[in-house]
């Protein structure tokens, strides 16, 4: 069980929330000294910038947009005293890719993991009815024992230098909301909730965990905000009466408000909005409430302009709307945790959610998706560093599912994104890290991994620990592209003939297929990077698709263009958007327009 409660924070009867996002004091350490120079009292300087954001793309200068080490941002925050007696709490919605928290030049906690959130207690350490400091130090350096992986070199002149093993740029600060919280002595710390369909009616299985032994009660209430269902105790079922289920874009959202008792009194009181359904998989089907369900839509990125990788809350919306216009059901969180708001909207939308976190990188190479096919091993699994790595990853897989175990939305976890799946050394790490989830997540949902392209039969060791194999395939891309399609479609046939041949009865999904395609470039007749060829390589990836029936889903890379490391495969970032990076089509959303609105949600069966 983790130290602190990942709920998010809401104010209601018993809790307060004070958003602490806005200007921050803002300094970068070129010294890597800020510690013994005294930061944690005071940062030097004048420089302020936004929170929640990204802090390297406001600026001009290069060395601040490739800085590696630690930045240091400081806030004011007033402590009234009628918190006193309560639990005060700073609550960082993420910091990347690791953080020491400092009160009053006092030091609270260090975390690490740059997607996902922490709380850091400073009941004993703030003043009341006053001003307190905070000070936090974010470093952004890559390595081999957190996730996601890269390295940290030093170039001659001593600069620092992050070189990610992934395909997105290494983003960093505090990149989501920062809120301080005020929650009563006892409290409520977690919940988890299992859901069973009888007939009409659902059974809403529940364990709720509070740091005290006062009496718990539960209320359900349906949209109108009439009663639905009531329990008491700490664990035990709700029934539910005619049950309105969360379907897919037709989502319906129940309000569940669990309360500490002590008599009449609420000692404490939490309200989340929650959503009635089953998920699981049988056979080659994906069971959404019993019925099979087929997956179209996308692998997205937090990102977007100015902001970077900060939650900015119009593109989500923006997205949002695109993904319903282009009839899109579901998209995997790839390669992170993204922002809690983001699953919120999901819930509330119907949209099916692979939740992934930041296992990415777990191969060798800055150019992993290219290298995988020139049969390149990296040994990843056998490093030293791996315990180290592993002890990294069961923490993140902890957090993650603690923090959104409780959204109809997630259908799935991911819990790497093309690992080096070739060497033996791999499998007992899977084996960790699938036990893990499936211990933890009280509803049992599906838990999958992304394959990287030699993850094929004969070389993959890892596919038997998946619920649902998700393939990364590239044919007709960095597989024999342009004039060679045909060539590439008969070799994603011989690979998915492979697959057929070993019959997993499991279902497939492609979590990953797609072409550069430059949003302002038309070619007739085509060429790669034209607008043209996208569709091309469209037409002859969804032929094969629809070849097999035990293909159950489609998520295109990417939603939208997103930034990346410079390099000679990048134009500016990585242009698989079928999106622009300003959320604008490319022809191509067009063509899978056409294909995803005549699509039946049960496709295939
Ligand atoms: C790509 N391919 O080459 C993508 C990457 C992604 O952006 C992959 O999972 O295999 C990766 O991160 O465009």
């Amino acid at each position: 069980m983790l130290e602190y409660s990942m709920l998010y924070p809401k104010s209601t009867v018993t809790r307060r929330v004070f958003s602490m996002d806005g200007m921050w004091k803002f300094h970068i350490d070129r010294q890597g000294d800020g510690e013994k120079e005294g930061y944690p009292n005071k940062i030097p300087g004048f420089d302020y910038i936004p929170v929640p954001a990204s802090f390297q793309d406001f600026y001009t200068q290069k060395e601040i947009r490739e800085f590696a080490g630690d930045v240091w941002y400081e806030k004011e925050i007033f402590v009234p005293k009628e918190w006193k007696g309560k639990n005060l709490f700073l609550r960082f919605g993420a910091a990347t890719h690791r953080a020491a928290v400092y009160v009053n030049g006092k030091k609270i906690m260090e975390h690490e993991g740059g997607f996902l959130p922490f709380l850091a207690d400073v009941t004993e350490a703030v003043l009341y009815n006053a001003v307190n400091k905070v000070v936090v130090k974010v470093n952004n350096e890559l390595t081999v024992t957190n996730i996601p992986c890269g390295e940290t070199i030093t170039l001659p002149d001593g600069t620092k230098m992050n070189k990610p093993y992934f395909d997105f740029f290494n983003y960093s600060g505090l990149q989501r909301s920062v809120s301080f919280l005020a929650v009563p002595k006892e409290y409520i710390f977690d919940f988890d909730l299992d859901y069973e369909l009888a007939g009409e009616d659902a059974k809403i299985h529940y364990d709720i965990q509070t740091t005290g032994e006062h009496h718990v009660r539960l209320l359900l209430l349906d949209e109108e905000g009439k009663q639905a269902a009531q329990a008491e105790g700490k664990s035990g079922i709700m029934e539910v009466k005619n049950a309105r289920l969360w379907q897919v874009r037709q989502a319906y959202l129940y309000r569940l408000i669990i309360r500490i008792y002590d008599g009449e009194t609420i000692l404490d009181e939490y309200v989340q909005e929650i959503g009635i359904r089953t998920i699981k998989v049988e056979g080659t089907s994906i069971l959404l409430n019993g019925k099979p369900i087929y997956l179209r839509g996308f692998g997205k990125h937090e990102d977007s302009d100015i902001v970077g990788r900060g939650f900015n809350i119009g593109v989500m919306k923006r997205d949002f709307e695109l993904m319903k216009w282009i009839g899109a059901n579901s998209f995997r969180t790839a390669h992170y945790p993204y922002s809690e708001e983001i699953y919120q909207m999901a819930d509330r939308e119907g949209f099916l959610v692979i939740d992934e976190v930041a296992a990415v990188g777990l191969f060798e190479s800055l150019m992993n998706f290219m290298e995988a096919n020139t049969g390149k091993k990296t040994a990843f699994f056998e490093k030293e560093t791996t315990p180290l790595l592993l002890k990294a990853h069961k923490r993140a897989i902890e957090e993650l599912i603690t923090r959104d175990k409780n959204h109809p939305c997630v259908i799935a976890w991911s819990l790497l994104n093309e690992p080096d799946t070739s060497s033996e050394a791999a499998v007992p790490y899977f084996k960790e890290v699938f036990e893990l989830a499936h211990r933890l997540d009280k509803q049992k949902r599906p838990k999958t991994f992304a394959l990287i392209m030699n993850s094929v039969p004969g070389v993959c060791k890892c596919y038997q620990f998946s619920d649902i194999i998700a393939l990364n395939r590239y044919y007709g891309w960095y597989v024999k592209g342009g004039y060679e399609i045909s060539e590439a479609e008969v070799l994603f046939r011989k690979e998915m003939d492979a697959w057929k041949a070993l019959d997993l009865k499991k279902p497939f999904l492609f979590t990953e297929y797609g072409a550069d395609t430059l949003g302002m470039e038309h070619k007739l007749p085509s060429v790669m990077w034209s607008q043209e060829y996208q569709d091309e390589y469209l037409k002859m990836t969804n032929e094969v698709f629809d070849s097999y029936d035990f293909i159950k889903g489609e998520q295109i890379w990417n939603f939208a263009d997103f930034q990346t490391t410079e390099g000679i495969l990048r134009v500016n970032g990585n242009k698989k958007g079928v999106f622009t990076r300003q959320r604008q089509p490319k022809d191509a959303a067009y063509l899978l327009r056409e294909r995803w609105k005549k699509l039946p949600l049960d496709f295939k069966g």
